[in-house]
């Protein structure tokens, strides 16, 4: 940390269908996170993705849709260190050093991985019950001390902290217990048609999911069709998931808070306040979308850019693998 400032680092699964809740819950938050951050690291997690079953010819092509949408939503390799994961090979380095102070019984906790695996849980793989230890070497090996993500990573990251804790009290004091960074507005965006669950990449439901490449007609109508319920009053309220959720949607869009939103919507119906939300959601992802098709055909560019970021991490990466290595008794 320099001046106080933070060391800030995240990372996000490659996949061209990145929602709603991504943008609000993190990608928001990584470009803001850009000026603050001295330095910050964004990564675009391909290891991760071996976790549950995928097909190797098209993980190139997913990494190179995440880094357009990210830099087309405003990531800007001149302000943050932008790369791919698998490019700084010491992230699986320190995995498996970490597992040393990681126990069985920590990752058997991890809702996700109950969630992923499910009655299969018997064959799914190792590397989804490990995921946690590598999320934590991701983020550790570059100190960090701030990780922005949305609601569903906070129990990955209170793992990330204790694992920081136990090696430092075990090895001595290396590595840096980094905070959890939540958005204000927007920390778990829900799916549209069944608002009691997450809006997810894998398990929500397509009409639902409003993804940052849809375009306008089908953000519209994706919006239009959202569940509310048999009431009229736009407020926020635990028995009203689905219109909190419009509310919340509305809000970031707008960038006010949900009681704003309420005092403009009093009275109206339903209606009015879809439809301003469509309008919310058209221009916050719009201009995304429309960057995104100019970015994407230059893959040449977007390679020679995730490997000028991996440079620079892998400089920052390996200056902590020295003394994590020094500690632990190795070379
Ligand atoms: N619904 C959400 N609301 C707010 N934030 C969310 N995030 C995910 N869903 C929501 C945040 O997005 C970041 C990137 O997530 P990811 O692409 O790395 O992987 P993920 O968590 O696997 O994405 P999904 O959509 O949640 O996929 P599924 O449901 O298949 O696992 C993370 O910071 C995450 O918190």
């Amino acid at each position: 940390m320099a001046d106080g400032r933070p060391i800030i680092f995240s990372g996000i699964q490659p996949t061209g269908r990145k929602h709603l809740g991504n943008f609000i819950g993190a990608i928001r938050q990584y470009v803001e996170g850009q000026d603050r951050g001295d330095p910050a690291i964004f990564c675009v997690v391909d290891l991760h993705s071996i976790s549950v079953p995928y097909e190797p010819a098209d993980l190139r092509e997913r990494v190179l849709d995440t880094a357009a949408i990210l830099l087309a939503a405003g990531l800007d390799p001149e302000r943050c260190i932008f790369f791919r994961q698998s490019d700084v090979r010491e992230h699986t380095e320190l995995t498996w050093l970490l597992s040393a102070v990681t126990s069985h019984g920590d990752l058997d906790r991890m809702t996700q991985f109950k969630e992923k695996s499910g009655r299969a849980r018997e064959l799914a793989s190792a590397a989804l019950f490990y995921y946690p230890v590598l999320m934590a070497a991701d983020v550790l090996a570059y100190r960090a001390t701030e990780v922005p993500v949305g609601d569903d990573q906070r129990q990955h990251v209170e793992l990330m902290r204790e694992i920081a804790r136990r090696f430092n009290a075990r090895f001595g004091e290396v590595l840096v217990v980094p905070e959890l960074v939540l958005p204000e507005v927007g920390a778990r965006i829900m799916d549209l048609q069944e608002p009691e669950r997450k809006m997810s990449t894998t398990g929500g439901t397509e009409a639902g999911t409003v993804l940052v490449l849809d375009d306008e007609k089908t953000i519209r109508k994706k919006v239009g069709s959202a569940v509310t319920d048999s009431g009229r009053e736009v407020r926020a309220a635990p028995d009203k998931p689905g219109v909190t959720n419009l509310i919340d949607i509305l809000a970031v869009a707008r960038g006010t808070g949900r009681a704003e939103i309420e005092r403009e919507f009093d009275g109206l119906g339903y209606g009015d306040f879809k439809r301003a939300v469509a309008d919310g959601v058209v221009e916050l992802l719009a201009p995304v979308r429309e960057r995104y098709e100019e970015l994407r055909p230059d893959e040449a560019g977007l390679e020679a850019t995730l490997a000028a970021g991996a440079e620079k991490a892998r400089a920052i990466a390996a200056a902590t693998l020295v003394d994590v290595r020094e500690r632990m008794g190795f070379g």
